[in-house]
């Protein structure tokens, strides 16, 4: 029997495999990204596994995969549901301060510790507002509807399979070697000649919406390693000659302790599709939507560090805003600075990163009794806090790296009023919950709370 977490690694690999096959550029990121790593953890040493081993980093991926309706939305829950990965996260992109999709997305992934541990894939997921009339108006709407419910993205085979691999959290080997590969298959590229009229049509309003709704079929659109300095990565990238878009997504790199998550892509490349033309006729043409997007991860913030980052880079914008577009590093450097501290006990101790909380055993016994607060107990030594890592996206950086890879912004008709796609939406379609991130970390630091000896149970932040 092949257990859920191990098809969940197998799935992982073998799409790793299939997007290098499609996408060669890829092997040639996921090849620098194994470089920069094991020259990081040369020079630091043990501290650079601090934020995860280098086995877990090695083999870390996100993918990102877009669907058109709640149906294949629900649809696409199972797949992931077999292999352990739960909607975690609400992200709409139809208003951030860097454009304007027509998309509203979660993330599927593993959410207990373990689990993460042993494989901790996800894929970020995003689902067409189709109803949403700034985007698509009552001609092209009904059109669109049509589209979708005409198309098939999972076959029945794979669905069933899934449920009974969710159920059961394991599947027999040659079942699990049915699953994988029909799972690969539907998120590879189709070769299906695409209509060029109706793929133009789309994007009009957007080229999301036509790498969405203007196929018969869904793809992975990038699968992003991750990388312990993408600063590096970058550079030896552009030294390979590999046109990166222009920022790191995110936070800046600064002195302090990695926080959140910092996100960079190569441009969008072009691929040969076959397209077919009003009378009929094949061609082979070329389009661009797939790109390949590289991670580093820092430490998970609390509610109230989130408020800060946010007003941070609002303070960012705000100071950049009359500077060269190459000033705007050193800028949200000097913004950091100013407002957060410098290192991970000052981020513990005013409560705005998440961490784990263990005793120290062997702290020299002065007599004195523990203090209440979390700031003492950390300060004289009776505890220690470990980093929880960030495992979630961030709706702006994921603005960025969308609209960078665009040609052009699309349209929305900002005279009308936006239909409501929330958390509930997402969570009724696919009849199943949408995880709040900030609760997942809050159980993980409680749990370790828990399990301090009373004397050391902090009453106060
Ligand atoms: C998803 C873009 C967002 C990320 O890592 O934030 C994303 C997409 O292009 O479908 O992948
Ligand atoms: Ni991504």
């Amino acid at each position: 029997m092949i257990e859920q977490w191990r098809l969940r690694a197998a799935f992982a690999e073998r799409l790793s495999r299939m997007y290098g096959r499609e996408v060669p550029a890829y092997t040639t990121l996921v090849d620098v990204s194994r470089e920069v790593n094991e020259d990081v953890l040369r020079k630091r040493g043990t501290d650079a596994e601090r934020l995860g081993s280098i086995g877990r980093v090695t083999a870390e991926r996100h993918g990102a995969i877009r669907v058109g309706t709640p149906e294949e939305l629900r649809q696409v829950a199972r797949v992931f549901g077999a292999l352990g990965m739960h909607p975690v996260g609400f992200y709409d992109l139809r208003d951030t301060a860097a454009s304007a999709l027509p998309i509203v997305s979660t993330a599927f992934r593993p959410v207990d510790e373990e689990e993460l541990a042993r494989n901790p894939f996800r894929v970020f997921t995003s689902m067409l507002t189709v109803s949403d009339p700034r985007f698509f108006d009552d001609d092209l709407r009904p059109r669109l509807t049509a589209f979708l419910a005409g198309r098939e993205l999972f076959p029945p085979e794979l669905l069933a399979l899934a449920d009974r691999a969710e159920a059961e959290r394991e599947l027999s080997d040659a079942d699990a070697e049915r699953f994988l590969e029909l799972a690969v298959r539907a998120f590879e590229l189709s070769a299906e000649p695409i209509d060029e009229d109706w793929y133009a049509s789309l994007e009009r309003v957007s080229a999301v919406a036509a790498d969405i709704g203007g196929v018969r079929s869904t793809h992975i659109n990038h699968l992003t390693p991750r990388v312990l300095d993408i600063d590096e990565l970058y550079r030896r990238m552009t030294e390979l000659g590999i046109e990166m878009i222009d920022t790191v997504q995110g936070p800046p790199h600064w002195a302090g302790p990695d926080v959140l998550l910092r996100q960079t892509s190569f441009r969008a490349l072009a691929e040969p599709r076959a397209l077919r033309a009003a009378d009929g006729s094949v061609r082979r043409g070329a389009l661009r939507v797939r790109f390949g997007e590289v991670e580093a991860r820092g430490i998970a913030l609390t509610r109230d560090g989130r408020v800060l980052y946010d007003r941070l880079l609002g303070l960012v914008d705000e100071r950049s805003a009359s500077r060269p577009a190459a000033e705007r590093d050193a800028v949200a450097r000097a913004v950091w600075a100013e407002h957060l501290p410098p290192t991970e006990h000052g981020l513990a101790a005013r409560g705005l990163g998440f961490f784990t909380y263990h005793a120290v055993p062997d702290r020299p016994a002065d007599g004195g009794r523990p203090p209440a607060d979390l700031g003492g107990l950390l300060d004289g030594g009776w505890l220690r806090a470990e980093p929880i890592v960030y495992e979630d996206f961030l709706p702006r950086s994921a603005a960025g790296i969308f609209q960078s890879n665009l040609s052009d912004t699309g349209s929305r008709n900002s005279g009308r009023e936006g239909s409501a796609y929330d958390s509930d939406t997402l969570a009724e379609a696919m009849g199943r919950d949408v995880l709040d991130p900030f609760v997942l970390y809050e159980r993980q630091r409680d749990r370790s709370f828990a399990l301090l000896p009373r004397a050391l149970r902090p009453t106060r932040a």
